[in-house]
């Protein structure tokens, strides 16, 4: 076995990409991102490259986001570091390239997606997964947003979906993520490799191959199972609809039964200013270009690499001590100020972009 975090190969016309670090999940190093920016450009021109393919290596995840910890301690260790500045601006590039790829690109979701996993899925032609697929945005929990293009394909979904995933952290299953439309098919497990050496022999050349790509695809897709989304849309909608985190909140307190009350107790574990600057985020890129939406994400990243925000509290409490247990300031949603969240979104020295 390689040791590289991420493994490249160009074998029957596709380029496939293997994140390679199953200890950690797969999660996103920087190094990772900067290996695909150095490799995918190229692919993309290259005649012996039909389609790419994406994986997770080891059986639990495809990837489980970006490397927080790593953001983490170079915040503690090093205040002058440039890794917060760079990680970000060059993993939107990647969620951007793949956004406008001109070939296929397919993902091959076998476990855990979520955060930085899903800019590397979502915004490509095809996504499928097994049963062992598991989606979530849990950004709000780690004190930061729903980024990687969160604001683009969030403020896409149906009704108050988008809402809903990105301040709840809601962990959707394979049957609701096809319902939802954040996948496209379901293919067990077990028959990933084959659908992978399918799309190896088929054609895929001209301007109609993401329909090839479709009708490989679903010579593999079995049933998903029960979606439970269309049962909870009438609450979703009713109570995720709306202006403010204190009127979600609100609408929570109001609304009766069990649903509402678990959602609202989880709302109250996570970052409030996390989940003010969500809800501003949204509303801001709904009808945005992808491209515009990264230049408004790449701004709230870089304000929520300051010192003393939520951010490093909720990676210290969630994936560092693992005491469970952020400080989060200001501590309710009534101490969000105006102000604070108007500030995520203002310029930065180093903006990002594109033409
Ligand atoms: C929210 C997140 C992340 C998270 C947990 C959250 C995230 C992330 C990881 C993670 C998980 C396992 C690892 C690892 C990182 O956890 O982005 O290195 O081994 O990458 O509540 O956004």
């Amino acid at each position: 076995m390689s040791e590289s975090e991420i493994l490249f190969e160009v074998k029957d016309g596709l380029g496939v990409i293997t994140l390679n670090r199953p200890k950690a999940l797969n999660a996103l190093s920087y190094g990772m991102i900067l290996e695909m920016e150095k490799v995918i450009p190229g692919w993309e021109k290259d005649p012996a490259v039909k389609a790419v393919i994406l994986r997770g290596a080891g059986d639990r995840a495809f990837c489980a986001g970006g490397d927080v910890a790593g953001l983490y301690r170079e915040m503690r260790d090093d205040p002058k570091g440039t890794l917060r500045r760079d990680f970000f601006r060059d993993e939107y590039i990647v969620n951007r390239r793949i956004y406008r790829y001109a070939k296929p690109w397919i993902s091959l979701i076998d476990g855990i997606n979520m955060g930085g996993g899903v800019g590397l899925s979502a915004h490509g032609s095809h996504s499928v997964a097994s049963e062992k697929f598991l989606f979530a945005m849990p950004e709000t929990t780690i004190g930061l947003f729903p980024d990687v293009g969160g604001g683009y394909f969030l403020t896409r979904l149906k009704g108050a979906l988008g809402t809903f995933l990105a301040l709840t952290s809601h962990r959707l299953k394979v049957a609701d993520a096809i319902w939802a439309g954040i996948v496209d098919a379901h293919v067990p497990s077990a028959r990933m490799d084959e659908l992978q050496a399918a799309l190896g022999a088929a054609d895929l050349a001209g301007p109609d191959a993401n329909r090839k790509v479709d009708a490989v695809i679903a010579r593999f897709s079995a049933d998903g199972g029960m979606p439970t989304l269309p049962s909870l849309m009438p609450d979703i909608d009713r109570c995720f609809s709306a202006e403010t985190v204190a009127e979600i909140e609100a609408k929570l307190r109001a609304h009766p039964g069990e649903w509402a009350a678990k959602q609202l107790a989880a709302l109250l574990k996570l970052s409030p200013l996390s989940m003010a600057i969500t809800l501003e985020q949204l509303r801001r890129c709904a009808n945005r270009s992808f491209e515009d939406v990264m230049t408004i994400e790449y701004r709230m990243s870089q304000r929520c690499m300051q010192a003393g925000h939520d951010f490093f509290e909720g990676v210290r409490a969630l994936l560092i001590d693992k005491d469970q247990k952020p400080q989060w300031n200001p501590p309710s949603i009534d101490g969000v100020t105006r102000e604070m969240v108007e500030d995520h979104f203002k310029p930065v020295a180093n903006d990002l972009f594109f033409d």
